[in-house]
């Protein structure tokens, strides 16, 4: 049969990739099994008050014990490609010295798992759990981490780079670098514009010298970068709201592209930052702006974005004098903050596509958390999320359409799991996941995510979209 010619049936590009991801703190559990080091999400967690339901990560879901049963839901789901995230703690404990075999043993058992069962391994070096040891020596404003980060890259591309070929440097450097060292609503707590700033530039910086040191160790492989994007519109034509819209836009998305893919900070926002602004050495912008294969795009909102100078910005701080607007009839997600807005991820694409010509793009998470239940049939009716998945999924399949070259979509998550400062309230999961006894139950959004990675594509009806 022609898939390209189904009638009503949205087709997506052959070869698209339908995958999963999840990070390493977030699913692994075992935080302190096997030799592994303390990292800040371990220090943040367990200090009182700061995370929402009190909880941790010292357990999840479990997953470095049960990787072997999660690997086969995943190829049970049809699913070809899992980004998953290495603990840079579980391999080099204190991060610059000895390195734990223990750490590199489990990861290597990880990938071999996923390419015996058909799936493709998509592994990010760093998502957030930076070792305890480094952030005391001063974190990423210090070029030592930097260094050290360059070693762990290099020592995990050798050990897995002759069956990792999809390497992604960093995770959304700034919710790392802002939630973590601006708001302090994250690890490691810190609130300091400067430090923000200067932890932004050292995750770049190290993305940059890290990028020739994985290909150098991994023939063949794709490097890339993933940044956290959104779709940004002014509340009004007021000079103002287009200013503070323009101004988030700069913090959020452009000061972390820019860098990358023209090697440069944008102008009005180092004005913005004036005496924050980085300390730039003398070839720190050349080596972030080091080609890449693609970019990793995690989208989860569109903002709407008013002048507010004493007001709630971003996150509830007012550093960008700006506040966020909802528009009424627009669906939230059970983050208060995020607006169910498909058509953002559309234009989010297409805008990276045209003003940065990135190579080519993944998203490498969208998805959305909701009050799931186990009903007393034993099944998740998430129909709000399933119906989420295919409105961005088509938003997707438009923006290849319209020239975007898009290759994949990693649906966050594969499983419910430790959603930060949320502790275990919120759930991203295709899968159910019981803590208490570590019970999966594939939800309805994962059997029809399913189906669609198996199909290729989905009735346009789904997403209410024309075919
Ligand atoms: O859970 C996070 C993930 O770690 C990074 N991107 C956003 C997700 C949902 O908040």
């Amino acid at each position: 049969m022609n898939m390209a010619q189904r009638k009503d049936f949205l087709d997506f590009p052959p070869g698209f990739i339908w995958g999963t991801a999840t990070a390493a703190y977030q699913i692994e559990g075992a935080a302190a099994e096997d030799g592994k080091g303390e990292s800040v999400w371990d220090r943040f967690a367990a200090a009182p008050g700061k995370i929402a339901d009190g909880s941790d990560g010292r357990v999840a879901c479990d997953h470095y014990h049960r990787y072997a049963a999660d690997l086969d839901m995943m190829k049970d789901l049809g699913l070809r490609a899992y980004r998953f995230s290495i603990s840079w703690p579980r391999v080099i404990p204190d991060g610059r010295g000895a390195v734990n075999p223990k750490g590199l043993d489990f990861y290597e058992r990880l990938v071999d798992g996923m390419l015996a069962r058909g799936i493709r391994p998509f592994a990010t070096l760093f998502h957030w759990d930076l070792p305890q040891a480094l952030h005391e020596a001063g974190g990423w404003a210090r070029r030592a981490t930097v260094d050290a980060y360059v070693r762990y890259a290099d020592l995990v591309a050798r050990r897995l780079g002759d069956r990792v070929k999809d390497w992604m440097t960093h995770n959304e450097p700034w919710v790392f670098a802002f939630v973590g060292h601006l708001f302090g609503d994250h690890a490691p707590g810190v609130r300091d514009l400067r430090m923000a700033l200067a932890t932004a530039h050292g995750l770049l910086l190290s993305h940059g010298l890290a990028v020739p040191v994985i290909r150098a160790a991994s023939a063949g492989a794709r490097v890339g970068i993933v940044h956290n994007l959104e779709w940004v519109e002014p509340a009004s034509p007021k000079e103002e709201d287009v200013a503070a819209a323009r101004r988030h836009d700069g913090a959020f998305n452009r000061w972390f592209l820019d860098p990358v893919f023209r090697g440069s900070y944008p102008e009005d926002m180092l004005a913005w930052y004036g005496a924050d602004a980085p300390v730039v050495g003398a070839d720190d912008m050349k080596i972030i702006a080091t080609p890449t294969d693609f970019l990793g795009v995690n989208y989860y909102t569109r903002r709407i974005i008013a002048s507010d100078p004493a007001g709630r910005g971003t996150s509830g701080r007012s550093v960008f004098a700006a506040r966020q607007v909802h528009w009424p009839f627009v669906p939230r997600a059970d983050f208060e903050e995020w607006e169910m807005a498909p058509e953002g991820l559309y234009r989010v694409l297409l805008r990276v596509a045209r003003e940065y010509r990135p190579g080519f793009m993944y998203v490498t998470e969208n998805g959305t958390s909701l009050p799931d239940t186990v009903g007393p049939d034993g099944a998740v009716r998430d129909t709000v999320r399933l119906r989420y998945i295919a409105r961005h999924t088509a938003a997707v399949l438009q923006a290849a359409g319209d020239g975007a070259d898009v290759r994949g979509y990693f649906l966050w998550s594969f499983m419910d799991n430790f959603e930060w400062g949320f502790g275990f309230t919120k759930r991203f999961g295709m899968i159910w996941v019981d803590y208490a006894t570590q019970r999966r139950v594939l939800k309805d959004s994962g059997r029809w995510y399913s189906q669609a990675a198996r199909d290729n594509g989905f009735p346009a009806r789904d997403a209410n979209a024309p075919s």
